[in-house]
């Protein structure tokens, strides 16, 4: 009986207290009282995220072409995004319409939604952009050519893909729902890495009509997470400013079961102020679902890695490591969510 005390409650007050108890002359008890733990070895084990599927998942979007917005590349990789999210379970809503750029094109929207029991009320919110930068405004060569995008576009849907295979044999908690979303990278080019306030509202023109259309109405989550830039080779995860303003308790929770997984290399606790925009902004602001954005900081350009916006954003830039560390976080966080 005493090991077994032992082994259920290490370091617990029980065992002292019966043998006061003993000791005090009371007769023992009759039954050898059970303690009741909340037993979290008896909770569904976290399903394993497989890093060669999420890899894989990028060089498929990749594979399809620059995704910008209106082009057939565009068009057919949206139709295996949906095809992926219905593979794993999901029911899939399409969002589509027109939205028009900061230089007035006229831009077709597809946002893409996929619902992991929808008939749950509780529900966690994943996003991601899928679609692609039209140019490489931020290099040196071909700067007016649409970029590969492999892991500003691609890293962030990819992990979700890899997510998406586990949800629909979850069955306990809430239901999730995976956003893809759309137009997030059209946005006015600017000089610097930090972009002057009349440009914001020219960048996330997807998240913005979904949080004014959302696909339920009234949509409501627990909480959301936006990856941004999650498969760079080696890529560090600082908490992001304005997801430490909107949503601290969320940021508290990623960054401690990251630790909690041995990842602290890699979600380090410090916060840094770098990015002026996100698919996550709109979420807060409108829909009041307190959504951080997981997002790569490079401490050497105090902002994103130096492929950013330019040709170097492929399949070269990625690292199945990133993707694991994000993915393995992301979802041991949403299974641990009751
Ligand atoms: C800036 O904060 C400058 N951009 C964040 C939005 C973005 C563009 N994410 C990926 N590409
Ligand atoms: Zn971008």
């Amino acid at each position: 009986m005493v090991t077994q005390l032992n082994a259920r409650q290490p370091g617990s007050t029980i065992l002292p207290i019966i043998l006061l108890l003993t000791a005090c002359g009371s007769e023992p008890p009759e039954t050898t009282p059970v303690v009741h733990e909340p037993a979290l070895q008896e909770l569904p084990a976290t399903p394993v995220f497989n890093a060669d599927s999420a890899y894989a998942y990028v060089a498929e979007q990749v594979a399809f072409g620059p995704r910008v917005p209106g082009t057939r590349s565009h068009q057919a990789c949206g139709d295996r995004l949906v095809q992926r999210l219905k593979d794993s379970g999901a029911e899939v809503i399409e969002q589509t319409g027109t939205v028009i750029s900061y230089n007035n094109e006229r831009l077709p929207l597809r946002n893409i939604i996929g619902r992991f029991h929808p008939d749950r009320q509780d529900r966690i919110l994943l996003l991601a952009h899928w679609d692609t930068r039209p140019f490489a405004d931020k290099g040196d060569q071909r700067t007016n050519e649409p970029i590969d995008g492999a892991n500003d576009g691609g890293s962030g849907v990819a992990v979700l893909l890899e997510i998406a295979r586990h949800l629909a044999a979850k069955e306990h908690g809430p239901g999730v729902d995976i956003l893809l979303t759309d137009v997030e990278d059209h946005g006015q080019p600017s000089g610097a890495m930090t972009m002057d306030e009349r440009s914001i509202d020219t960048w996330c023109l997807g998240s913005q009509y979904w949080v004014k259309n959302p696909h339920v109405p009234g949509y409501k989550a627990r909480f959301g997470i936006l990856l941004d830039m999650v498969g760079a080779r080696d890529a560090l995860f600082y908490q992001e400013a304005l997801s430490m303003q909107y949503a601290p308790a969320i940021v508290r929770k990623v960054w401690k079961t990251a630790a909690a997984l041995g990842l602290g290399d890699r979600f380090v606790q410090e916060t840094k102020y770098f990015v002026g925009i996100d698919d996550h902004i709109p979420v807060n602001k409108v829909l009041r679902i307190p959504t951080i954005d997981i997002i790569e900081f490079d401490p050497a350009t105090q902002a994103f890695g130096p492929y950013w916006h330019t040709h170097d954003d492929s399949m070269d830039v990625i690292d199945r490591g990133s993707l694991d560390a994000v993915g393995r976080t992301v979802l041991e966080v949403v299974w641990k969510e009751r």
